[in-house]
């Protein structure tokens, strides 16, 4: 069935940045078909429109990186990385199993409008409330392992998680692999996931650089995870890897690839990671709240495409990208216009792409993921985006895939 929605602004989102005044969108089944002025496109397709006064249509916000098995709001040390991962360690195992949790985080990003996701999965609790949702989703199953004693029982294990999510597998559920980090998977782990991830045209994902105590440790193998490897696991008395080591795996890896955090890469390394197919995801947020420093976001934008997104609960208050943005805008040093307009770009168009899915611009031919925001005197705006950036509470309606999805306003505090 075909549908046209319109309101006082629409923000592509597309390769001009154009904002149509009063524009609209024609969509029908999954795909969008045209986007113009909205009394245009009523009288060319002479069907009955819904018009949102006040209102932006923006593409349906993206959250490239997210674990939604940490969803349970579990107090995990905070303000210095190595503590919070010595907690989540203790406590991780009860925690990520509590599916009520995972449902109302998955309810609250599509109230916050946003439309897809990329969930890093470490032990497959959550394919079922993401399979189950109305998300569109990329589901990276997660590598992580120091012990080569283990190392079969371990690619056991994620082989048989990759099998299960590609039981899902479909036009709205795609198939990732994440590589935890360098300080957590030995190389033929890593070798392994890399060739899996190659041979099955996955996306990967992988956390990198994020602390000073992972900096040291691929650097002079001491610090932090010294005593901490002495702790879990004695037979690591040094980093497996060297920062350049490390990035030679991805070297003839021919597709995306998600770098995550990267607080701590110095330029050099960002030249390094900035392929053809690569993007760097930024979670200020997690960041902060985790001890590190935050990515000097405009800066590392002009090296490779850089992404805003949340993290998870266990690193983060919230999983909503307005939210995320508006403390961006806050802590990133850069002029303000242009940075609100690299921000909102980066959880649509940009995200869009490092995902490599056929979202986050509103042109025809796209996927209809669609987000409306309510944003006070928005017509008389002339900085639309900062101004939704700085008004919109939430979405006031949601399309993925051309579905309107019901938003569902509960109320959990
Ligand atoms: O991105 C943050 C911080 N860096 C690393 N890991 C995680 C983050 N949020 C959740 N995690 C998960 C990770 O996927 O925590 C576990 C892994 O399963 C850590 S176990 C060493
Ligand atoms: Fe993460």
């Amino acid at each position: 069935m075909m549908s046209i929605i319109g309101a006082s602004k629409v923000i592509t989102c597309n390769e001009n940045n154009d904002i149509i005044n009063d524009g609209g969108i024609v969509f029908e089944d999954k795909c969008i078909i045209e986007v113009g002025v909205f009394n245009d496109l009523i009288q060319k397709y002479k069907i009955q429109g819904n018009f949102f006064d006040e209102c932006c249509i923006t593409p349906a916000l993206i959250n490239a990186h997210t674990h939604i098995e940490f969803s349970s709001s579990f107090p995990y040390n905070l303000g210095s990385f190595s503590q919070w991962l010595s907690s989540i360690i203790a406590h991780r195992q009860e925690e990520m199993t509590k599916k009520e949790c995972m449902y109302k985080v998955i309810n609250l990003m599509q109230q916050n409008g946003i439309g897809t996701i990329g969930a890093i999965s470490s032990q497959g609790f959550d394919l079922q409330p993401l399979v189950q949702s109305s998300l569109r989703v990329v589901y990276f199953n997660e590598i992580i392992g120091s012990s080569e004693e283990n190392q079969n029982f371990i690619y056991k294990n994620f082989l048989q998680r990759i099998e299960d999510s590609l039981k899902y597998q479909s036009h709205r559920f795609s198939i990732g692999i994440a590589i935890h980090s360098p300080y957590s998977v030995i190389p033929s782990l890593i070798t392994q996931a890399i060739t899996q991830a190659q041979n099955n045209n996955f996306p990967l994902s992988v956390h990198f650089l994020e602390s000073a105590e992972e900096r040291e440790w691929l650097e002079n193998s001491c610090g932090f995870f010294k005593e901490f490897y002495k702790k879990f696991n004695l037979q690591v008395t040094q980093s497996f890897h060297n920062i350049n080591g490390f990035l030679q795996y991805f070297d003839n890896f021919n597709g995306k690839i998600l770098f995550v955090h990267a607080t701590h890469a110095r330029e050099h390394e960002l030249y390094r990671m900035a392929k053809k197919d690569s993007a760097l995801v930024s979670c200020p947020v997690s960041n902060r709240l985790l001890g590190g420093r935050m990515l000097d976001f405009k800066k590392v934008n002009h090296i490779l495409p850089c992404i805003l997104a949340t993290d998870s609960l266990a690193s983060h208050y919230s999983l909503s990208l307005l939210e995320e943005m508006k403390i961006a805008l806050f802590s990133f040093n850069a002029p303000l216009l242009s940075l609100a307009q690299e921000l909102f770009l980066s959880v649509t168009q940009k995200a869009g792409q490092a995902l490599g899915l056929n979202i986050g611009m509103l042109n025809a031919g796209m996927l209809a993921d669609i987000a409306v925001f309510h944003v006070p005197f928005i017509k008389q705006s002339c900085n639309e985006i900062l101004s939704l950036i700085l008004q919109a509470k939430q979405a006031q309606n949601l399309w993925i895939d051309g579905v309107p999805i019901p938003i569902e306003r509960y109320n959990y505090e």
